[in-house]
């Protein structure tokens, strides 16, 4: 079909190319073609089905998806943010939910382990990680507590040499495929720990959550606990408390907002094309002046989120990315990707809710990126709290 051979044109309205180095351009440049002859051919039949390419999780690891900014030796890239971002929204130009593979392993799951991991957790799991022959998961979402994290109810016991977890996470992608599980309950002085659970320890369960109408093509269960013994040496000892897991989702938070640039790039990249194609009272569509507000309006909003994520992305670059900027950024180009989805659904016409076009598994994706890693409201009151100093959530 020719709409899917080559839509992977830039659409860099403002130059923003002339603001990356050469390492960017070619780690965007490698990813997007994997993402053309490993993602794009298969996506659709995957999303149709539900089910999740796995086979992918190693070719990711050999492309460097996992933990892009980290460093070589801990199973990183050893690239800066904005190399990080790039492949990130390529990523996601393919689906949101195989940049979700990557983000959950390399900011959910390596970037914990580096970031508060003892030096023999890091070499026991990160090498491995970062190459996909381990896959992990990240749990902090509850079926009771998903905004509000800090309720959580998943807890542990003293046992000598071991810690006893008992407990249940909601929503959590990859966990039903998951090696590892890092895992965030209260210990009984209610300090929240973060503790490294492996498949096969006696108690803990990941079944499956189905009928999913977003993200199909990624995986996701639960994580149950009933009295699972976790070795203390399992535990990450540089934590506690709820900013050792809201750091990491700040990590996977500034991934989301330039991935999402790349799923409104496919959208807008098919709906110009089919603009130009498809005739309707005897000329093309994009020849109406309804049709070009919505193309202009679309490539005008991408370009804001672009220069967004590379200001942010400098921001980052020099440790200066403060987490309420970075909310600000997924909140609105995240935002920003879903209605450009819908006005691309709508450019399609009928076509636009088939499967011959990308754009209503984007649009359906793009549900879900508005609300995990913190809905758009949440974001919204982050943003709020801080330019009035004002807790909305106390
Ligand atoms: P609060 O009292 O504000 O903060 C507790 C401590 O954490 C610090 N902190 C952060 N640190 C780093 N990065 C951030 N983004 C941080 N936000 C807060 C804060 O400074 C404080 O530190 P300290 O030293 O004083 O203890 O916490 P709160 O309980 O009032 O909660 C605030 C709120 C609502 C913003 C927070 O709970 C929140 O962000 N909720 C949303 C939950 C969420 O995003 N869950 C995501 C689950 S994981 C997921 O969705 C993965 S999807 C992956 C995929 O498939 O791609
Ligand atoms: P709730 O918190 O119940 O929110 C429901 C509604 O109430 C939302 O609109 C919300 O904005 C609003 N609301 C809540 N509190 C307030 C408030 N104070 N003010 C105003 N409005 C408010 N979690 C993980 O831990 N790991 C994962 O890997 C993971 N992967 C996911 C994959 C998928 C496909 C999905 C759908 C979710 C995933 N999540 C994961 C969970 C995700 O982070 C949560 O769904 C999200 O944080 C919202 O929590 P909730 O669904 O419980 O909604």
């Amino acid at each position: 079909m020719a709409h899917k051979e080559d839509r992977y044109q830039a659409h860099d309205y403002y130059l923003v190319d002339e603001l990356l180095t050469d390492e960017h351009k070619m780690a965007r440049a490698a990813v997007r073609d994997w993402v053309k002859q490993a993602v794009t051919p298969i996506i659709e039949d995957y999303a149709n089905r539900a089910e999740c390419p796995v086979h992918l999780f190693k070719e990711l690891g050999e492309i460097g998806a996992y933990g892009p900014s980290l460093p070589v030796e801990y199973g990183g890239g050893g690239m800066d943010e904005i190399a990080y971002g790039v492949i990130m929204q390529e990523l996601e130009r393919g689906d949101s939910g195989i940049r979700s593979m990557a983000s959950v392993q390399g900011s959910l799951v390596m970037y914990p382990i580096f970031k508060y991991g003892s030096e023999e957790q890091k070499k026991k799991y990160l090498p491995k990680l970062g190459t996909g022959e381990l896959i992990g998961c990240f749990g902090l979402t509850e079926p009771d507590h998903g905004s509000n994290p800090a309720g959580m109810v998943t807890h542990v016991k003293d046992d000598g040499d071991a810690y006893i977890l008992n407990g249940a996470k909601m929503w959590i992608t990859n966990s039903p495929v998951a090696d590892i599980a890092v895992v965030w309950a209260k210990r009984e002085d209610g300090k929240i720990i973060g503790l490294i659970v492996e498949k096969g320890m006696k108690g803990f369960s990941a079944p499956e959550i189905h009928g999913k109408w977003s993200l199909r093509a990624s995986i996701t269960g639960e994580l149950v606990f009933e009295d699972v013994r976790v070795p203390k040496t399992n535990v990450l000892p540089g934590v506690e408390g709820l900013k050792g897991p809201l750091s990491c989702l700040s990590k996977a938070r500034y991934g989301i907002a330039w991935g999402a640039i790349g799923a409104a790039l496919d959208c807008y990249d098919s709906a110009l094309r089919y603009s130009k194609e498809r005739i309707q009272f005897g000329k093309p569509i994009g020849q109406f002046q309804l049709t070009q507000k919505k193309l202009a309006e679309m490539i005008t909003e991408i370009t804001k989120a672009q220069l967004l994520a590379w200001r942010l992305g400098t921001l980052a670059n020099e440790g200066r990315a403060t987490p309420a900027q970075i909310s600000m950024a997924k909140r609105n180009n995240v935002l920003m990707a879903l209605q450009v989805a819908r006005e691309a659904r709508q450019i399609h016409g009928g076509m636009g809710i088939t499967n011959e076009y990308p754009v209503m598994r984007h649009m359906m994706n793009l549900e879900t990126v508005l609300t995990y890693e913190g809905t758009h409201d949440i974001h919204l009151l982050i943003t709020g709290m801080d330019v009035t100093g004002l807790n909305a959530f106390k």
